[in-house]
């Protein structure tokens, strides 16, 4: 963890020829890479300042985590990605506020293994996750499920959104998994849905991080105002039940 294979950022580029030092400076002015530290600071919502959010990137091997996070990151689509596991770092400004995107592209499920356990770490560090499948791929729809139970289970769709996302849209004439069947999924499991290209387009990966960003700070909304009636709630019953006992 926590490192930058530089052979994942040199590997050849479908767009631009091998070891094109214009797009070695695009991706080393986009890309930084940090450590997973479960004790980083709270992330200041309310007067402006720099907002930083979570996004843990999960599902089977072969499904385009790392195709969908560097075309995020870089604009790009480089075709052979390794399989390495690392947490990138990249600001940007929304809606004129500053959001520092961490985002983990985990490591895959490896061939024959049934379901990748998530770790207590990656379960907690997460803000908002994005469970990938291929739509090419039915496994990897399995494992997409098997995640999601697994997720659930320590995290409450009130405490962590998560959006489903399938990928390799492009690949029509492939497809095992109906677009209806991951929209239900989606529904069943009070999750996002969306189905795109990391080959094929940039828009639709932008779409799909922003608004899991949106998500993510609506929960931390809301766990403010609940945090604010709770509070409230104990005092009044503070001075309610110490009214009682005199
Ligand atoms: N046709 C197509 N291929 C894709 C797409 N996304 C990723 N791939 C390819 O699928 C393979 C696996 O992608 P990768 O990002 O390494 O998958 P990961 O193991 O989930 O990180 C690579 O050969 C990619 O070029 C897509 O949207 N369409
Ligand atoms: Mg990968």
């Amino acid at each position: 963890m926590g490192y930058k294979d530089p052979d994942l950022l040199k590997s050849s580029d479908v767009l631009r020829p091998p070891d094109s030092p214009e797009r070695d400076q695009v991706l080393n002015s986009v890309l930084m890479v940090v450590d997973v530290n479960p004790g980083r600071a709270e992330a200041m919502e309310g007067n402006q300042q720099r907002v930083e959010v979570n996004i843990l990137l999960l599902g089977a091997h072969n499904v385009g985590k790392s195709a969908l996070t560097v075309r995020f990151l870089t604009r790009r689509f480089i075709g052979e990605y390794g399989d390495i596991e690392s947490v990138y770092s990249r600001v940007d400004r929304i809606d004129g506020q500053e959001i520092c995107f961490n985002i983990w592209d985990s490591q895959s499920t490896q061939a024959g293994e049934k379901c990748s356990s998530l770790s207590d770490k990656q379960l907690q560090w997460a803000d908002g996750m994005i469970l990938v499948y291929s739509i090419c791929d039915r496994g990897s729809f399995n494992v997409v499920q098997q995640q999601l139970q697994q997720i659930r289970r320590s995290r409450k769709p009130s405490s962590v959104p998560v959006l489903i996302v399938g990928n390799k849209r492009d690949l029509q004439r492939h497809r095992t998994v109906s677009s209806e069947e991951g929209r239900l999924l989606a529904l069943s499991q009070r999750c996002g849905f969306f189905e795109v290209s990391a080959a094929e387009t940039y828009h639709g990966v932008l779409l799909v991080f922003h608004r899991l960003v949106d998500l993510v700070r609506e929960t931390r909304a809301l766990r403010k105002t609940n945090a604010g009636v709770r509070g409230i709630v104990r005092s009044v019953s503070a001075v309610f039940g110490k009214k009682r006992a005199e």
